[in-house]
């Protein structure tokens, strides 16, 4: 992919509405590393790295980008950026070692001190309140899987919001509750890394659950924030014409996108097709009370879009798009690959043309129901050298990023295919390489590139380029 695939700088200033949000996201236990010190708890994904083999290239996440130390550096490099907004989460087991009781006021002094930092710089602070580091404790007693994790959910969003409440501008809640539950729940591919295919679903209606507390939480403490949800999407398509390949299709699209956004958005779980409803018979028992506190109202949609998938019936493959699993044999559909995109450095397509599509098709699902949307992450990795000495020519996330945010402004402007929904804002995924996941350090997301020996920090092309398209845009 080439800078030539997307819009030019000019091309795409020119389409951004005004007061449109330019940002940058990242996770905690992704760039702070200081798992140790100042009173933080363990979390799962703590345990998780630990465990032989589940790190792809063996690294540990003690260190990752330092950010807890780095901080200054690194608001200064978002301030050179040019930003409107940063997104970054809160780590549960550092606010809350064991995830309930007593809160390390050292933990939160530090997101204190990053939010005024923040907004000393200018940028506006979009806080998750929950990217997947969930404190080891509530782990140990069954973690999403119990509905108690909910309830201390509601509980820990109640301290944050008595401290941080009255500078954030925006709150999502939960980070794409789908990769939580399916990747380390369903899966294992991911923390805690249990296997547990449909018997996995409680972790779904228990963080949907979780959500739900936490916006009373906030509502409750009178936040002025807008508060959100951000959720992964992947538009699904059957790779043959078959019934079975479009009842797999069905299927899958229920478990990574429906199952989450519409009782978020509308209420109730989906109904599914009577031939795989007892696989989904773990939700469809669900008490009405707990999708009326799901069912919250919302100031804002975060869409996290990386790529579609194309689904086959039958199972046998071991492959996922975060890793290998051997439960993901057992599947009864299985993912066939897309030659006729490049993939990115992960081997996910590139597709941004369904970016647009996705945005007409939760539009049509749930009309007036859907808030305004904000692309809460967008991004692709691409392999890059360790250590560098000079920038990184890093052309391909550059067309790659501004294709999809081409995409996301051309289908909501007038005349593009989801005209009617209104898009507030674009979130880069990421700003630093990072620590991503099971993949540990070996796929580099940043628009700065991190030499994690020395931790020195080099601004990508791709830096240069989303600079020049905020500075277009106010020229
Ligand atoms: O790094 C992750 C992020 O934590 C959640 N969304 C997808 C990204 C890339 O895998």
């Amino acid at each position: 992919m080439t800078v030539q695939d997307g819009p030019s700088v000019e091309q795409l200033a020119r389409l951004l509405p005004a007061g449109f949000v330019l940002g940058v996201a990242t996770a905690a236990f992704q760039i702070e590393g200081s798992l140790d010190v100042d009173g933080r708890g363990p979390s799962s994904w703590d345990a998780f790295a630990e465990k032989p083999g589940a790190i792809s290239d063996g690294s540990s996440p003690a260190v990752a980008c330092d950010h807890y130390n780095r901080s200054g550096e690194d608001i200064a490099l978002m301030r050179e950026l040019g930003v409107d907004s940063y997104r970054f989460s809160l780590s549960w087991p550092r606010i809350q070692p064991d995830g309930k009781g007593p809160v390390n006021e050292q933990g939160l002094d530090f997101y204190d001190r990053l939010v005024d930092k923040l907004l000393a710089a200018g940028i506006s602070p979009m806080v998750t309140l929950f990217h997947w580091d969930t404190p080891l404790a509530l782990e140990h007693d069954g973690g999403w899987l119990s509905r108690a994790t909910a309830e201390r959910f509601g509980e820990y969003t109640a301290v944050v919001a008595a401290r941080l409440g009255d500078r954030v501008a925006q709150w999502v809640t939960l980070n794409e509750p789908v990769s939580v539950a399916l990747q380390g729940y369903g899966l294992g591919v991911h923390a805690p890394g249990h296997g547990l295919l449909f018997d996995a679903l409680p972790a779904v209606h228990h963080q949907l659950l979780g959500h739900g507390l936490a916006v009373q939480a906030l509502r409750a403490a009178g936040v002025p924030g807008g508060i959100g949800v951000a959720n992964m999407h992947a538009p699904v398509t059957a790779a043959g014409g078959g019934y079975r390949d479009k009842l797999m299709a069905d299927t899958f699209d229920l478990l990574v996108n429906r199952i989450y956004s519409d009782p978020l958005l509308t209420g109730s779980y989906p109904v599914p097709p009577l031939l795989v409803r007892p696989w989904f018979r773990l939700l469809n028992s669900a008490p009405d009370e707990d999708l009326r506190t799901i069912h919250q109202p919302l100031d804002f949609y975060g869409v996290n879009y990386y790529y579609p998938v194309r689904i086959a019936a039958g199972g046998g493959t071991r492959n996922t798009p975060a890793g290998e699993s051997d439960v993901m044999a057992k599947l009864p559909f299985h993912l066939v690959p897309f030659p006729e995109y490049k993939v990115t450095g992960f081997g996910w397509p590139v597709a941004p043309e369904h970016l647009g599509t996705m945005l007409r098709t939760l539009k049509d699902r749930y009309g007036a129901s859907l808030p305004p949307v904000m692309i809460t992450e967008s991004g692709a990795s691409f392999p890059e050298p360790a250590r560098v000495t000079e920038t990184v020519r890093d052309t391909e996330r550059v067309g790659y990023l501004a294709a999809h945010l081409g995409q996301a402004l051309g289908a909501t402007s007038p005349g593009g295919v989801a005209e009617d929904v209104e898009l507030r804002g674009y979130y880069v995924w990421t700003l630093l390489d990072n620590f991503e996941w099971a993949a540990g350090y070996s796929q580099r997301f940043g628009l700065v590139h991190v030499d994690f020996e020395t931790q020195q920090r080099t601004p990508k092309e791709s830096f240069h380029w989303y600079r020049s398209l905020s500075r277009a845009r106010r020229a």
